[in-house]
């Protein structure tokens, strides 16, 4: 338990090594927010998963700021006494807004388990030291262009492909790299972009032996989900439909998904992340954790997160050269078997390079009590 002195909040921005297309658009940069706090003895960082539009969800850069400049700051900088822990409860006067909400969680996370020099892994009781990577690729201009990516990425040591899909740029997009590649962990992406319309070509992805099927339906849906996974055989997976612990719990029982997707950024930060972690572990449902092109803050939090014993299938946790140029951080690599280390030092174990953080920032802000 600790005081919040200061808090800084930065706009930061990076280039992205090539666009990112998904079924709701195309990325050709990153940019979030990133929070600083200082406490009586350390300082804390967290990274904000939103993105230059409310596209993935009705959280965006602009939302976040006004969210914790206008309330989530001035909460947190007017308590004499706070922790991580007690942050759900301070915040319920703010409706919504998760993504706002786990940035200053993590953060102040990360200064309290830094002052008693733990690490986060550590602290969420990891069970790994290194974490089995797998990698998201965008939708592309050509079958080809797909296929010297995917191909790419397998000889750099990935353990599982994820193909983003969208309504006719699916079966002819597996098909063949499912033909190259008949033995690899495969699964397709369609970030909410069908109908139960399109039941006939998501049954035809049955064919195709896919690792899953990742949110294929509308983003806040789980009744829908539940009757397709009634009629398909591939495992179906929910992404944005979980927004919480509870929402895991509803998915659950209702059969809406065999398979979880925790994102520690969408769920409201790290705490609330192990709660649908535990969640999953309770009913025997495979999770593993998903990324939000983050750059090095974000991905040290994941790592950690992903060293829990429910994380049991390979994560959205890729090399920082497979998104930017430079990273914030030292940079995080993949070793030759597909794995990476998870860093040890206390709290998320790293910082952003002083002179990087420099030269990406396009707005901060100071905020005190
Ligand atoms: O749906 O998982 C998603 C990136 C941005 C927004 C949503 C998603 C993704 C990814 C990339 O799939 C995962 C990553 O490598 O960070
Ligand atoms: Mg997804």
């Amino acid at each position: 338990m600790t005081r919040v002195r200061r808090g800084e909040l930065l706009l930061v921005g990076l280039p992205l090594v090539r666009p990112f297309r998904t079924s709701f658009g195309v990325a050709d940069r990153k940019e979030c927010v990133l929070v600083r706090v200082e406490t009586d003895a350390a300082e804390g960082w967290g990274e904000c998963v939103a993105d230059i539009e409310p596209d993935f969800s009705s959280e965006w850069n602009q939302s976040v700021w006004g969210a914790i400049e206008g309330f989530l700051g001035p909460a947190v900088l007017h308590e004499h006494d706070v922790s991580a822990g007690s942050l759900s409860d301070l915040f319920r006067f703010v409706r919504g807004n998760p993504m706002a909400k786990a940035t200053l969680v993590n953060a102040i996370l990360d200064a309290e388990l830094r002052q008693r020099d733990e690490s986060l892994a550590s602290y969420l009781g990891a069970d790994k030291r290194t974490v089995v990577c797998g990698v998201s690729v965008g939708i592309t201009e050509t079958v080809d262009e797909l296929r010297a990516q995917v191909d790419g990425y397998l000889a750099e040591g990935y353990r599982r492909i994820k193909l983003k899909i969208a309504p006719g740029l699916d079966l002819d997009r597996v098909a063949p790299i499912r033909a190259d590649h008949p033995d690899i962990l495969l699964s397709v992406d369609a970030n909410a972009a069908y109908t139960l319309e399109d039941v006939d070509v998501l049954r035809a992805l049955d064919d195709f032996e896919l690792l899953m099927i990742e949110q294929p339906l509308h983003h806040e849906d789980l009744v829908q989900h539940a009757k397709l996974q009634a009629q398909i055989r591939s495992d179906l997976c929910l992404d944005e439909s979980i927004r919480s612990a509870a929402d895991a719990a509803a998915a659950l029982e209702l059969g809406a998904c065999r398979i979880v997707n925790i994102k520690q950024g969408r769920v409201g930060g790290v705490l609330e992340a192990r709660a649908v972690h535990d969640v999953c572990l309770r009913a025997g449902v495979p999770a593993w954790c998903g990324g939000m092109l983050e750059t090095g803050i974000g991905r040290a939090t994941n790592l950690a997160l992903a060293t829990m014993p429910g994380f049991t299938l390979p994560n959205d946790t890729s090399a920082s050269a497979r998104y930017f140029p430079e990273d914030l951080t030292e940079p995080f690599v993949l070793a030759s078997d597909g794995t990476m280390e998870v860093p040890h030092g206390p709290g998320i174990g790293v910082v952003p390079l002083p002179d990087r953080l420099a030269a990406c920032t396009l707005r901060r802000e100071v905020l005190e009590a």
